[in-house]
């Protein structure tokens, strides 16, 4: 069974042929997730652009994804309380560096952004099973500036490191645990293989005015390094014009370790999300995320430099995050392709600081199923 035209994209989800009747109304004539015979498929109807292994796919069924994703960062937190680069590097009691002493930090970033470009695929192994994969490029820059000397808060300058490359991969899939013909329910298990560089490097600007090159801090590698279990638990309900959906999603270290020493922290987000069909092509997206990072464990040796990033404790936090998106699928023309974007903007981050908050962020994404 193939998803026609609609939208069903990827849907997925052939799963049990749902007989769900289609209703024809003033606010909506709907294609979107219908398939030809009337009814509607269970996973034809997407999460949020930025949910990952929301649907599944029934038997046979394929589905390939681009995603772009850019996220900002940019000025200094502590807890909730914000700080000014002068703060950091002026209080060196207040904020202890672990690699320098009683000097402080003397570097501080103010500006970072990250860009992903993620490749997935996926594969109804069975109408109870989905395989996925997903591979993602990156690119990291981030800005800093460099205080004078051992002491005080003179500017000397400031300075942008760059790291790119492939990161993480991950494989697993979903196994369906409930379906009827409003509610869905899937387990997500995927594993993360390591196989972003952990040991990327670029110059710097010292506070003695030299320009070395030095191995980055964790936040700009783009790999964990470790083996990762990528637990979850997905819940997917739809009407009409509505759909909804809750996913819990972690990432384990199942490594104490990596080869450079040390560990990122495990992470717990908890989505919720609601949609509404405007068209027939057109779907609108709101989205609450709740999330929690923990600290690094272990240290990188190599990362010594007087900078907030270098400190593995400067890592983590809570977060609480809202997004507004849209779903939209071509038709007729374009058989089986979707496209979406959804566009995020933090509520809340208390952070293991001193570091950098979150700034807006966004995902463009196209899938195609077949
Ligand atoms: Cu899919």
């Amino acid at each position: 069974m193939k998803h026609l035209s609609l939208v069903g994209l990827c849907a997925a989800t052939i799963l049990t042929p749902v007989t769900l009747q289609a209703h024809e109304n003033e606010t909506y004539n709907g294609t979107q997730g219908i398939s030809a015979s009337g009814t509607r498929d269970h996973g034809s109807v997407h999460a949020p652009i930025g949910v990952m292994g929301d649907h599944m796919h029934g038997k046979g069924e394929w589905m390939v994804s681009y995603r772009y994703m850019r996220m900002e960062m940019s000025d200094m937190r502590d807890g909730t309380n914000d700080l000014s680069p002068e703060d950091i590097v002026g209080n060196a009691a207040a904020f202890p560096n672990p690699n320098a002493g009683p000097a402080g930090f003397r570097v501080v970033p103010d500006e970072m952004t990250m860009q992903m470009h993620m490749f997935g695929a996926m594969y109804g192994v069975t109408d109870w099973f989905t395989a996925m994969a997903m591979a993602n490029y990156i690119k990291k820059d981030m800005n800093h500036i460099t205080f004078a000397g051992m002491a005080g808060t003179t500017r000397l300058g400031e300075f942008e490191t760059e790291a790119s490359g492939w990161g993480d991969t991950s494989v697993g899939g979903m196994f369906k645990l409930y379906e009827d013909a409003t509610h869905h329910v899937h387990l997500n298990a995927s594993l993360s293989i390591p196989t972003g560089s952990i040991k990327e490097q670029d110059t710097v600007l010292t506070p003695m005015g030299t320009t070395p090159t030095l191995r980055l801090p964790y936040a700009m590698q783009l790999g964990s390094g470790t083996y990762d279990a990528l637990p979850g638990l997905t819940y997917t309900g739809h009407n009409d014009v509505w759909n909804w959906g809750a996913q819990y999603a972690a990432t384990i270290r199942l490594e104490s370790e990596n080869d450079q020493n040390y560990s990122l922290g495990d992470k717990h987000k908890i989505s919720g999300w609601g949609g509404y069909q405007f068209t027939d092509k057109l779907r609108g997206t709101v989205r609450l995320t709740a999330e929690h990072i923990g600290d690094i464990n272990g240290a990188d040796a190599l990362i010594a430099a007087p900078v907030t990033t270098a400190d593995p404790d400067n890592y983590g936090g809570d977060f609480v995050e809202a997004s507004l998106g849209f779903n939209f699928v071509p038709g007729k023309s374009l058989a089986g392709a979707q496209m979406a974007a959804e566009f995020t903007a933090p509520l809340y981050q208390d952070l293991n600081g001193p570091q950098m908050k979150r700034d807006y962020g966004f995902t463009l994404g196209l899938q195609y199923s077949f």
